[in-house]
């Protein structure tokens, strides 16, 4: 991998200069004080990023969870992605599903494949949402780690309605929520009882980072998800669930394992949400309405 960032070469290209006196965006955050971009319309360069993830000859693994209802997202899902995700590179779609039948058939642009992992569905749909992470682990060594560079792990009720490139790619990637971008870390929905390994201070917390829409390196991820899954079952045993579930331990890891990239809330976005707009240039991945009576059966 650094081997390949080391041989890497641009071809001469005409944009406009980086301007050392002018920030790109002075309405938002741009980088973390650990220093860990934070992606915005308006902060990157796309033309500049495919050169370099082309000639690396990236590959990127895009995991979704169509566990019973759901397989019925996973049409619209991944005709949108074709249409807006990590357009001219290497892509497999690794679709985990109890309902391997019920795949319907795609036809794909060149260098993108769909890959079923037959998984089996879990009666409670907390179980169904965490188990995500023990499933996304065994397979990030047993699948993965042969195919792909990076792993991206998103919801499935959603859409693509704008790009979503290389730009997003680095060793650890976590995405802003779009329901608490604005809000103090007071108001974060962390877990707040001690008992559980989720448990997040009132006075630590950078983000709130959505369970929805995460990323890395395929080791990175094998780590992250790992321990996500070794804390749901440390708190499952004691009788424990944190409130959001995967989201809950997502957020711990996050805290004392900080990504390397944040995604804006362009990059995961609800209509529904009643959030302040005015910073977003762009909604790029969007949930689709779930009619909770028809689709969930909770
Ligand atoms: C989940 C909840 C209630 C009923 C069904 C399901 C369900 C989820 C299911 O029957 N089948 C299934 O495949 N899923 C998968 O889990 C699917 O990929 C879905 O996108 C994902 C998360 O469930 P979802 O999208 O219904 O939950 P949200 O949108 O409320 O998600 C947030 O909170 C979750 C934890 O409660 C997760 O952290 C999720 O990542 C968050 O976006
Ligand atoms: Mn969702």
């Amino acid at each position: 991998d650094l081997d390949r960032w080391r041989e890497l070469q641009l071809p001469r290209m005409q944009y406009n200069q980086p301007a050392t006196l002018t920030q790109s965006r002075t309405d938002v955050l741009t980088l973390t004080p650990w220093f860990a971009p934070i992606v915005w319309e308006g902060t990157f360069n796309r033309d500049i990023l495919n050169e370099q993830f082309k000639s690396m000859n990236v590959s990127i693994g895009l995991t979704v969870f169509a566990i019973k209802k759901y397989i019925v997202f996973l049409q619209h899902f991944i005709d949108t992605a074709e249409m807006f995700f990590m357009v001219g590179h290497r892509v497999n779609y690794y679709v985990f599903t109890d309902r391997p039948n019920e795949v319907p058939k795609f036809t794909l642009a060149s260098g993108r494949r769909l890959v079923i992992i037959e998984v089996i569905g879990y009666k409670r749909w907390q179980d169904v949402t965490m188990r995500r992470m023990e499933m996304i682990h065994n397979a990030s060594m047993e699948t993965f780690i042969n195919e792909v560079d990076y792993i991206v792990s998103v919801d499935m009720d959603m859409k693509f309605t704008d790009l979503v490139g290389v730009e997003i790619l680095s060793e650890r990637v976590g995405t802003l929520h779009p329901g608490y971008y604005w809000s103090g870390r007071q108001s974060f929905t962390y877990e707040r009882r001690s008992q559980s390994e989720a448990y997040i201070p009132g006075d630590e917390g950078d983000f709130y980072y959505a369970g929805g829409f995460f990323g890395g390196s395929v080791r990175e991820v094998y780590q992250l998800t790992g321990q996500c899954h070794n804390a749901m079952m440390k708190d499952k045993n004691r009788g424990i669930e944190a409130l959001w579930h995967d989201e809950s331990y997502l957020n711990k890891y996050f805290l004392y394992h900080k990504p390397t990239k944040i995604l804006s809330p362009e990059y995961l976005w609800d209509n529904g949400m009643g959030s302040p707009e005015a910073v977003l240039k762009k909604k790029r991945f969007l949930a689709v309405g779930k009619n909770s009576a028809a689709i969930r059966n909770k």
